[in-house]
């Protein structure tokens, strides 16, 4: 049995939790709690015990997940520097890299899971899917619901799902539509030009516009985080998706910079543990 810490308790990192206590020690990380036990109801059945312990008694770890958004990794860094241990960072954009790779052992990972938080400690799953992750193999993952799967490239993946969240977040969030609505005029032609302007910036990157519509079409009925972070009053995603981009355009680009402080503008500033 090895020690799992997971950082971040929102539906990831309750998903997370709530699989991996059936084969290790779990321990939840959280910013406003005090030491306890808990189990976490997933679709209504009730997972092995997970200890949930405030972030400033973090201990060394087997491995480590931060489920975190990324602006919150800031200030959790300081505690994942007392060791070597593997660190598994799952968030969405590409922001979080640089930071991440203070650390000798930081993997990156990316999550097509659906899950939906229904209380503190109550998650369900939502859409069966897999996660992702480079660079070194971790053998203790291998089996499970959450279909762990190592690749060798996933940092082409992260930022294939960047030019996807960079053209529909946005656009979603600002206009207050589905994602499937961005495949009708007057949206197609906005999303087109984003995706040009993201070419524009990674014009190496291997990746055709069809295979972001083939996402708008799967995720047709979604509204996307970036829309539901607005709604719900919450700091959005925009600095580590688009801001991201933007801090390497060499060239214009019109359109990611007025979507980019667009949302600036509407979103409240919050944080995500
Ligand atoms: O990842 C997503 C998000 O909403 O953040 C997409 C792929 C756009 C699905 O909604």
């Amino acid at each position: 049995m090895s020690k799992v810490g997971i950082i971040g308790a929102g539906s990831i990192g309750l998903l997370i939790a709530s699989y991996l206590a059936e084969q290790h020690s779990v321990t939840l990380y959280t910013r406003q709690t005090a030491g306890h036990d808990i189990k976490i109801i997933r679709d209504g059945q009730a997972s092995s015990p997970v200890e949930v312990r405030p972030l400033d008694q973090f201990e060394s770890q087997d491995l480590v997940f931060v489920t975190t958004k990324s602006y919150d990794i800031k200030s959790v860094m300081p505690y994942l520097l007392i060791g070597t241990m593997p660190v598994m960072f799952l968030q969405n954009g590409m922001g979080h890299l640089e930071q991440a790779e203070q650390l000798p052992s930081a993997l990156f990972g990316l999550v097509e899971h659906g899950a939906m938080k229904t209380g503190l400690y109550e998650v369900r799953h939502t859409g069966i899917g897999r996660i992702r992750y480079g660079r070194t193999s971790l053998p203790m993952l291998r089996e499970g619901m959450l279909h762990f799967e190592h690749v060798p490239n996933i940092e082409h993946i992260m930022l294939t799902k960047l030019f996807m969240n960079a053209v529909i977040n946005p656009l979603t969030a600002y206009y207050r539509i589905t994602n499937g609505q961005l495949l009708e005029e007057p949206y197609a032609t906005k999303a087109r030009g984003l995706f040009e302007e993201l070419r524009q910036v990674f014009p190496r990157h291997d990746i055709s516009y069809e295979e972001i519509e083939q996402v708008m079409q799967r995720t047709h009925l979604n509204r996307s985080s970036m829309l539901q972070d607005l709604d719900r009053g919450r700091r959005t995603e925009i600095e580590p998706i688009v801001g991201y981009v933007l801090a390497r355009a060499t060239e214009p680009t019109p359109l990611l910079t007025f979507y980019f402080e667009q949302i600036k503008s509407q979103e409240k500033r919050g944080d995500s543990m």
